[in-house]
This record gives C-alpha cells, sequence and structure tokens, in this order.
C-alpha cells in the first residue's frame, strides 16, 4: 500500500494524548514495593560553617528509617564533577560534596537527609535535624564577588574567580582606535538577569538497589540517562555495567534536567544503605532553592563601525555569575556556547571578548533554554539598535547591509566557526512584510494616541546547535562525545521499533522520528514506536540539549534506517529471483525493475528475515541495523524576528501587540511541531525581556522562592503569534535539518527590548535593563523613583 511522504507533514503529536489524559508515567508516580522517601535538609543561609548538627531526635521519630549527613556520605560518594573543562582557562573545580560537610554557599545548600516510610514523615522528621550555623559574609553578585575584600567561598579560588577565559579574532584594537578617529564607537553595560527554568515538572528520583545483583536502577527526570549513568557510577563507585536510568515522562527540563545533581546521588546512596528502594520529589519551592538557575551575565559591550554603518569590531568583557559550585556543563555555557556566535549573523571581523566566570553565594548556574546563545544575540542586536538610532538609519537597513552575503557560506567567523549555510535576507524581508514594517514606521511617524507610545524591534540571528561532532567536543573541553546512536528493529510482524540515544522530554521526536522511519521503510506511522530514555534498552547516547536531538539524532536513525533498507533489498532480490540491482524500493514496495507486478512488500520481507528458511548466502537473520553518527559541524539555523509594542507612558505598561518569527532550520520534518517549538521558546524569552528574573537579597535570600513571588509569563500577555519559514539546508547532514528548539528564546528577547526601546526614544531614553517592568520603564520616563 503507498503511504504517502511524511517528512514535511503537519502531524498532531503522538505523545500528547497520554500526556493530557493523565495516562502518562512520571518519576513521581511509580510505586515500588517497601519503597520509602527521602526529604533533603536545606541551608537557610546562603554561607556559614555548620557549628553543629544533631540528628538524633529525627532519627528517633516514628516512622524515620534513617538519617545521613555529610559526614556519613565522605568517603562513600565521591564529590559531584563537572563536565566541562574549558581548556586555557586556569579552571577551579572546588570540591562539591553532595551534602555540605563544614560549609554551606548558598540558601538550598543539602546538608543532611532523612528517609522514612512515607513522604510526609520525612518531611517532619527533616523538620527536627538541628542545624546551627555561624552565618559568613555573602555574596551574590559577580561583580561585587571579584571585588577586593568580597568574602570568599572556595579556600583555593582566590577572588571567586573559576576561569578566564578569551576569545580573539582579527585586530580589534586597530578597528577600534580607526573607528575612534574616523567612525563611532558605541558602549553599554548590559545585564542578562538570572532566570529560574520552571518546567512542568519538577526533578525527582527513585532509586533501587539490589544488594544480591549489585545492581543499582534509578528513574529520573533527566535529559540525558547516559550521561546520568556515566556520572551515578563515578559519584557512587557503582560499576557503569551496574546502573540502569531510566528517564519515565520527565516533563519538560528546558536544560534544568541536564546536570547531575547531588541529590540522585544522595538518592542512591540512601537506596543502598536501607536496602530500600526510595523515592525522592523535589516540590516548586525546592526546585527554585535547589535546581540550576539560568544567565545571569553583566557585560561590558562596545561596538566599532564605519560612519556608513559598517560594523568593524566588537569587544567587551562578561561577569558571568556560576553560583557556589559548577554544574555539569556551566564552564561551557557562557564560554563555548556564548563568546563564539557574538558577531551573530554579520560579518564583523574583528572581536575580543574575555568571560570571567564566578563563584557566589547562589545556587548553581547552567544551562537554561538557549543556553549562551541568548545572551550572545541579546547583546549584538541590542548594540545593532543602539548603532542604528546614533547613526540616524533603520535598523533593518543597517542589518541587511552587515548581513554575511549568501554567496559567501560556508563562512569562517572572526571567532572561528564556519557556519554551515544562510541565507539571511529573505528572512528579514518576509519578517518585515509579516508585521507590515513600512505601514506600521508611518503610524509611528504621526505620534502616541492616549499616550501609548508604538515601539518596532527586530532581531536577525544566528545559532549554534545540533551540537557535536565529537572531536570538537574534546577540542573545547567537554568531557563526553557528541555523536548519537540509532537502531531500527523491523519485528516479524512488519512493525518497528526505533531506539534513540537522544532523550526527548517535550520536544515531540517520539513523532517526529517516526515520520522520518515511516518514509524510509514506508510504514504506516502507526506501526513505528520510538524509544528513548532507557540506558538498559538503548546501547549508547547522549541526550537531549542544544537542539541536537534531530540533527544528530534523526540523521543516525536515518542512517539505520537505510541500512535495514539495504538488507531487506537483499532478502527481496533472492525471493524475487533477481539481481539485486534490479530491485526498486518504493514507498514499502520491492519490485522488480520493468516488472512492477514481480513485488514484495518490506512486511513480507522481513518475515522471511525472521523465519529464515530461505536467506540469501551471507545474509543473517532479523532485519534490524543500528548506526552511529558523529556530525562534520554545527549546524547554524537563522532567521528574523519583529515586535510591535505600545508603552503606556502613564503606567509604565507594555503591550505587546504583533510578534512575527521566521525562523530557518533547514529543511522541516514537521511544522507544526516547529510551530510549537517556536511558539514556546518565543514565551519565554520575552518573559525575560518584560517580567522574569531572579532576585537574591544581598545577604543570599531568594526573594523570588515560590510562584507567587517569581514573574511567569501568562497566555493573556501574548498575542497570536506569526510565524513564517524559510528553508536553507545544511549540507552536511543526511536530512539537510537544523535545530529548532531553542531559536524563539534565542530570538526573542532583544526584539522585545529593542521595540521597547524604539518606544521609548521619544523619551531619550537609550537603553533599560530587563525585565521591563512598569515600574523600570515608568521611572525612566518620570525619572523618579516611586514610593
Ligand atoms: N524539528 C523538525 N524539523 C526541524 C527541526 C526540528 O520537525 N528541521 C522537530 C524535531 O524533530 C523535534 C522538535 O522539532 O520534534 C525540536 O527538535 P530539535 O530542534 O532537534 O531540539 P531537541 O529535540 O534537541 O530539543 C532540545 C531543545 C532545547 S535545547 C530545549 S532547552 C528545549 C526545547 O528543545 N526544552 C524543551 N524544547 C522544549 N520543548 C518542551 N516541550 N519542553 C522542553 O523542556
Amino acid at each position: 500500500m503507498a503511504v504517502t511522504k511524511l517528512f514535511g507533514a503537519k502531524i498532531k503529536r503522538r505523545e500528547d494524548p497520554r500526556l493530557v489524559r493523565g495516562q502518562a508515567t512520571y518519576t513521581d508516580d511509580l510505586v515500588l514495593p517497601g519503597m520509602v522517601y527521602a526529604q533533603i535538609v536545606r541551608s537557610p543561609h546562603a554561607h556559614a560553617r555548620i557549628t553543629r548538627l544533631d540528628v538524633d531526635a529525627a532519627r528517633r521519630h516514628p516512622g524515620v528509617v534513617a538519617v545521613f549527613t555529610g559526614r556519613d556520605l565522605a568517603g562513600k560518594l565521591n564529590p559531584i564533577p563537572t563536565a566541562w573543562l574549558i581548556p586555557g582557562s586556569d579552571l577551579k573545580t572546588p570540591p562539591h560534596p553532595a551534602l555540605a560537610v563544614d560549609t554551606v554557599r548558598y540558601a538550598g545548600d543539602g546538608v543532611a537527609v532523612v528517609v522514612a516510610e512515607d513522604r510526609y514523615t520525612a518531611r517532619d522528621a527533616a523538620a527536627l535535624v538541628r542545624a546551627e550555623y555561624a552565618p559568613l559574609p555573602a555574596v551574590v553578585d559577580q561583580v561585587k564577588a571579584v571585588a577586593p575584600g568580597a568574602p570568599q567561598l572556595h579556600a583555593d579560588v582566590p577572588k571567586n574567580i573559576a576561569f578566564t577565559w578569551n576569545v580573539k579574532g582579527g585586530d580589534t584594537d586597530a578597528a577600534f582606535a580607526d573607528a575612534a578617529r574616523d567612525g563611532i564607537v558605541i558602549a553599554q553595560r548590559f545585564v542578562n538577569q538570572r532566570l529560574i527554568p520552571n518546567a512542568l515538572e519538577t526533578r525527582g528520583v527513585v532509586a533501587r538497589y539490589q544488594s544480591g545483583s549489585g545492581e543499582l536502577t534509578v528513574w529520573y527526570t533527566t535529559q540525558n540517562p547516559h550521561i546520568a549513568r556515566f556520572l551515578m557510577s563515578v559519584v557512587t563507585g557503582i560499576p557503569e555495567h551496574k546502573i540502569r536510568v531510566i528517564a519515565p515522562e520527565v516533563g519538560g527540563g528546558f536544560g534544568s534536567k541536564i546536570p547531575f545533581y547531588a541529590d540522585e546521588a544522595i538518592v542512591a546512596f540512601c537506596a543502598r544503605e536501607t536496602g530500600r528502594p526510595v523515592k525522592w520529589s523535589e516540590d516548586r519551592r525546592e526546585n527554585y532553592l535547589a535546581t540550576i538557575h539560568g544567565r545571569d551575565h553583566v557585560t561590558d559591550f562596545e561596538i566599532a563601525a564605519r560612519k556608513d554603518g559598517t560594523v568593524t569590531g566588537v569587544r567587551g568583557k562578561t561577569w558571568a555569575n556560576l553560583g557556589a559550585y559548577l554544574s555539569t556543563a556551566a564552564p561551557g555555557i557562557p564560554t563555548i556556547l556564548h563568546g563564539l556566535i557574538l558577531t551573530g549573523c554579520y560579518t564583523i571581523p574583528n572581536i575580543s571578548y574575555e568571560v570571567v566566570g564566578v563563584f557566589t553565594n547562589t545556587v548553581p548556574v547552567d544551562a537554561y533554554r538557549g543556553a549562551g546563545r541568548p545572551e550572545a544575540t541579546y547583546l549584538i542586536e541590542r548594540m545593532m539598535d543602539l548603532l542604528a538610532a546614533r547613526l540616524g538609519l533603520d535598523p533593518a537597513d543597517l542589518r541587511r547591509k552587515n548581513f554575511i552575503p549568501a554567496d559567501k557560506f560556508p563562512y569562517v567567523t572572526a571567532e572561528a566557526l564556519q557556519y554551515d549555510s544562510g541565507n539571511y535576507g529573505p528572512a528579514l524581508d518576509q519578517a518585515l512584510k509579516l508585521i507590515e514594517y513600512t505601514r506600521l514606521r508611518d503610524v509611528q511617524k504621526q505620534g502616541p494616541k492616549d499616550n501609548r507610545y508604538l515601539g518596532i524591534g527586530l532581531s536577525t540571528y544566528v545559532e549554534i546547535c545540533g551540537l557535536g561532532p565529537s572531536a570538537v567536543a574534546g577540542a573545547v573541553g567537554f568531557q563526553g562525545g557528541l555523536w548519537e546512536s540509532a537502531t531500527v528493529r523491523m519485528h516479524p510482524t512488519g512493525k518497528a521499533t526505533v531506539f534513540t540515544g537522544t532523550s526527548p522530554h517535550g520536544q515531540g521526536e517520539e513523532t517526529t522520528f517516526a515520520q522520518i522511519v515511516a518514509d524510509e521503510l514506508g510504514l504506516p506511522l502507526d506501526d513505528i514506536e520510538v524509544v528513548h530514555g532507557d540506558t538498559g534498552a538503548i546501547a549508547m547516547g547522549w541526550g537531549t540539549y542544544g537542539s541536537r536531538s534531530t540533527v544528530v539524532g534523526g540523521a543516525a536513525i536515518v542512517l539505520a534506517a537505510r541500512r535495514v533498507k539495504e538488507k531487506a533489498t537483499k532478502i527481496a532480490a533472492h525471493m524475487l529471483e533477481a539481481a539485486e540491482g534490479d530491485i526498486v524500493f518504493d514507498h514499502g514496495r520491492f519490485a522488480v525493475r520493468g516488472a512492477p507486478d514481480k513485488a514484495k512488500t518490506i512486511q513480507e520481507v522481513t518475515l522471511q528475515a525472521y523465519l529464515a528458511w530461505s536467506l540469501p548466502p551471507g545474509v543473517e537473520p532479523s532485519l534490524e541495523a543500528s548506526a552511529f553518527y558523529d556530525p562534520e559541524n554545527f549546524t547554524f539555523p537563522f532567521g528574523a524576528h519583529a515586535a510591535a509594542v505600545k508603552v503606556n507612558a502613564d503606567t509604565g505598561e507594555v503591550e505587546l501587540r504583533r510578534y512575527v518569527a521566521v525562523d530557518d532550520c533547514g529543511r522541516v520534518i514537521n511544522p507544526l511541531i516547529v510551530d510549537g517549538q517556536v511558539h514556546g521558546g518565543l514565551v519565554q524569552g520575552i518573559a525575560q525581556a518584560l517580567c522574569e528574573g531572579a532576585v537574591y537579597t544581598p545577604e543570599g535570600q531568594l526573594l523570588t522562592g515560590s510562584m507567587a513571588d517569581y514573574a511567569v509569563p501568562k497566555a493573556n500577555m501574548f498575542p497570536t503569534f506569526v510565524t513564517g519559514h524559510t528553508e536553507t539546508p545544511s549540507p552536511h547532514n543526511p536530512l539537510g535539518v537544523k535545530g529548532v528548539g531553542e531559536t524563539g528564546t534565542i530570538a526573542s528577547t532583544p526584539a522585545i527590548v529593542n521595540a521597547v526601546m524604539d518606544a521609548l526614544k521619544p523619551f531619550g531614553i537609550t537603553h533599560l535593563d530587563m525585565p521591563l517592568t512598569p515600574e523600570r520603564i515608568w521611572t525612566a520616563i518620570h525619572g523618579t523613583t516611586r514610593r
């Protein structure tokens, strides 16, 4: 039966019905016989010496199975490692004990764990742990943390500096000297505020240790089960082949479930020590306190240009807040994933940029959707608008003038990345058309209505994604590979199971990966199952982050499917008594060239592959194939976003009137899912511009410690998003795809800030830091602080 082409089809996500009907299994749904519950006791102080830790009352509490402190863990659990050792940066990796022993370094640092028969008893008993502290001075601001006299977090880390990293290309000093003489130089400090990732589900772990076999099984909310297994082995000392990590429904992650946390190791430890399966689930407050945060950069940034608007160089310095300890990928986020993309989609030949990674008394900072690239895009895109305003140029014209021309790809940037393909002009043209740019500018010229000022903002971006190849990962210090594995297994009845080393947790690959295989093998979509997130079922994989799953994992799948087809072709030729070269495959049918009626379906061929009654010489029984794909390069999606806002000068409120996102992620597998990914990303990126921000007191208390205090966006803030696409395939990817999971977050923040700043031009305001709350805007307009 002919199957229509599914690559490119708008198919609804197959995973959604079970998710929205409550038929899916999350970690917290698991109940194992004899299971007990863990509660971690966390420090209320941001920085303090532990002077006394008395757990006797907690131990005596009825229903308590065990209580452990940092001292109980010492020698039994290794420190929590970081996995990104960026070279040439003098990286300091101070020990991160799973539970603090002498000193706590952020409010939320674990000091003890209570294991009890049920979670309520565990909580009650945790309250009985008597911890006494001698508070130490704390520092939460990364610029203050490097100043002389600042409180020191770690003994061997002078000035709290974890690393200093540089990227240089061209002759930046000469470019700035020229511009100072005969062009224009603009300098601006930008604060990219700290954000709290809000996945639908918080983190959770169930660990079971079977002492007879020495096997540890861990179900948990991870984006990368194989990395988690590796690090679990490193920290617990349990051999890797005795550990199985399963990611049931994860409930989203946005980067926050990449890291290997102390909590996971603690729960595994408790399971091993007590001999009982142990469950631990965070509530939202604990999630805010103890799950990584994102962003948090302070940057002094400069741009040099000729008077005609040709940008000749950028330079700057960023202080990146890392929190109290180095989280798993933390050193790579503000450096490799940030500093290498600062020149964006422009031909800027000169760059000089320094990043200082700083420890502070805050929860560790790691990857949050976009991870380093939103911060970079924000810098260059805000600068392009500042430059346009100073030169009196239209921001769209300035961008177009500096775009890397379409005939220059592959293009090597000043940061030495090679962009694979791009065609930036058409994406901008489309965005301008969709938002009716010319008309809006005319309306703007007519002035404000009812004291509401129209602003139009643009953001043209390029991003690094599809993380891989492994050789580059090694060169930049990532302690892992970035290839991907896939197995396509046909079953005797002609159905297929696809195993992927990526680990989707909201992105929809159970649908898109099935679409790839359906087309390759001519199978109905319903006959294909995609399995992920289980180290017991999948040989190896590097997980889902950096918008890599489709580019790297999808490529592995298509290669495995093609191998299945090759073997099936041999068997079909044998069955049809034809030469292999005479077999033509089309929509699941192997036919003899010139004799279309002489044919076998893939289902018939598969059955014979398993029966093995008569296979061609040298062909083994069964029908399955694996592939391991290591990409040649990253992929570089790009696009143009445009926003129209109205700023109410009486209240400072921003109303988002229109938002247009034109993204190019190469060939699109499923336009519906791609639009969904863009929509979600936009909401997160716009929220950073307008409302979100984690606030610590100078003493290190998280003021935005709940959803009532942290301004997560609400649906009524957003108009219906308008999406558009251009399609510039990646030349080195077998599917021609580029990633899309982060584009919305990367592009939207500067588009919104540019729009608001455009609206505020009549007031002479050129820059405000995010979030652009009504108070901040009102204060800037009225020049006073409200009391
Ligand atoms: N896709 C497509 N055609 C393309 C590119 C992608 O149809 N040319 C589809 C994919 O097959 C997949 C989706 O779009 O269904 C996203 O794919 P991809 O860009 O490969 O990104 P990943 O699957 O690797 O997801 C990672 C990315 C990141 S880094 C974060 S953070 C993020 C995100 O995706 N976190 C998410 N999207 C999220 N969506 C949800 N619901 N929850 C999260 O936690």
